[in-house]
């Protein structure tokens, strides 16, 4: 469907335009003394994990519109990030959800990764919802249940995505627990919250040493009242309660209205326990639009704490797991994805221009102007060739979307898989 042969041809149409680009961003950068082939090789090495359940078409209680040619089982799934890898060079693992993505034959499975050069990254849990024949109902929630069975149930469940992530290699178990309550006076939240610090506590114990444990807040949905980890103190605190490997994981549609993200990941650093992201964009609430695509003036400050902690040796915080969580209602899954990658390399490459040196001099100086200036003379600086140019020396696209188009590779997959094939997921 896509080969080598097809990328190198259709990259050279797009070689003088980016020849020209390169060279204006490589003199001006050379003009601040930076190394241009340095950031494109912290670009080149900078890998984002792509959901699995975010390959076919989202959708919201009001409609879902499917694209064609979706994913309709966990080998296509991988197939299809196989083929986002083969794009971009940059995104070389993917993130299950179980149950929908049991492995049937996990050597087979494992295999498949190979062949794809791929890896699993993490496996998420998932009690926000009842599966057939459930013995006992996640209604009223999962580890925070009142009744032992539930919350039994879903330890229990959480257990068992750890022996399917070790029959993956991965090491990471992503925990976002729905719980919460509509209604005052519906839930005890003192109770709520040790409960679910003892059903933590009881996974992590069930953990390889070598694992992380990574737990995701969120302030509202599905419940519209209150959340039993609505926030990112919450999660910071069951974090320390629970063990050094669980750590805090920022879905950057978790938020409320006008929060400072960026000042959240500053804080988590400087704790060391910020575990990792779910990159998306939102105007209002998860939207889980293309990331980048809503505020990029906030994802770049986002990158900017996160480089200043990452360059900082005082600063422990372990390493970053990069993901997408997104869903697609309006956009082909694959294209979007795509997208969405080379926005958060984009950004990254800029947070890696800011002259670090100077920003604190003025920052010490109090120099107000002079400190805002050194960052958004940086965001106004266009990288995006920087970006092309490391997927190029790696084997990728210049412009993956431009070259998925070009090689009909949705017209394929709809050919393979029919237009109505439908993926597990959200
Ligand atoms: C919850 C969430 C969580 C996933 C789900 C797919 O909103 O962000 O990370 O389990 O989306
Ligand atoms: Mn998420």
């Amino acid at each position: 469907m896509l080969t080598t042969d097809i990328i190198e041809d259709h990259n050279k149409t797009l070689a003088t335009d980016h020849q020209f680009k390169l060279a204006y961003i490589s003199e001006l950068l050379d003009r601040k003394g930076i190394d241009v082939q340095s950031i494109i090789d912290k670009i080149k090495a900078f890998q984002v994990a792509i959901p699995s359940w975010a390959l076919g078409t989202g959708g919201t209680r009001f409609g879902r519109f499917p694209n064609g040619g979706e994913p309709r089982n966990l080998e296509e799934k991988i197939e299809d990030v196989g083929l986002i890898h083969q794009l971009n060079g940059s995104s070389n693992s993917i993130s299950l959800h179980i149950p929908w993505d049991i492995p049937s034959d996990a050597s087979a499975v494992k295999q498949l990764l190979k062949a794809n050069q791929l890896t699993i990254d993490s496996v998420n849990s998932n009690t926000f919802q009842d599966q057939k024949d459930q013995s006992f109902s996640y209604k009223f929630g999962s580890l925070c249940h009142t009744k032992d069975e539930s919350r039994n149930l879903a330890i229990e469940h959480n257990i068992a995505c750890v022996e399917y992530g070790k029959q993956l290699d991965s090491k990471v178990l992503t925990v976002w627990l729905a719980d919460g309550s509509n209604f005052p006076g519906q839930q005890h939240f003192r109770k709520a919250y040790q409960r679910t610090a003892d059903s933590l506590a009881t996974i992590y114990e069930a953990m390889p040493s070598d694992w992380t444990m990574l737990i995701e807040y969120k302030p509202y949905e599905p419940f519209f009242y209150s959340m039993v980890i609505p926030d990112w103190g919450t999660s910071y605190s069951l974090c320390q309660q629970i063990g050094k490997n669980a750590q805090v994981l920022v879905d950057l549609g978790h938020h409320l209205p006008n929060t400072n993200i960026e000042q959240i990941v500053g804080r988590l650093m400087h704790f060391g326990r910020l575990g990792g992201f779910h990159f998306n964009g939102s105007m209002y609430g998860d939207d889980d639009l293309t990331t980048g695509s809503i505020k990029p003036y906030q994802f770049f400050l986002i990158f900017n704490e996160l480089v200043d902690g990452m360059q900082d040796p005082n600063v422990k915080n372990p390493p970053l797991a990069w993901m997408i969580d997104a869903s697609h209602n309006t956009k082909d899954p694959i294209e979007d994805l795509l997208q969405s990658v080379n926005a958060i390399l984009a950004t990254y490459a800029k947070a890696l221009l800011v002259d670090r040196i100077a920003l604190a001099d003025a920052q010490e100086n109090n120099d107000v102007l002079k400190a805002e200036e050194l960052l958004r003379d940086i965001f106004f600086t266009d990288v995006r060739a920087l970006v092309a140019e490391a997927s190029r020396q790696v084997g990728g696209a210049l412009d993956p979307v431009a070259t998925f188009r070009h090689a009909k590779v949705r017209e394929n997959l709809i050919g393979q898989r029919g237009k109505f094939s439908v993926a597990t997921g959200l």
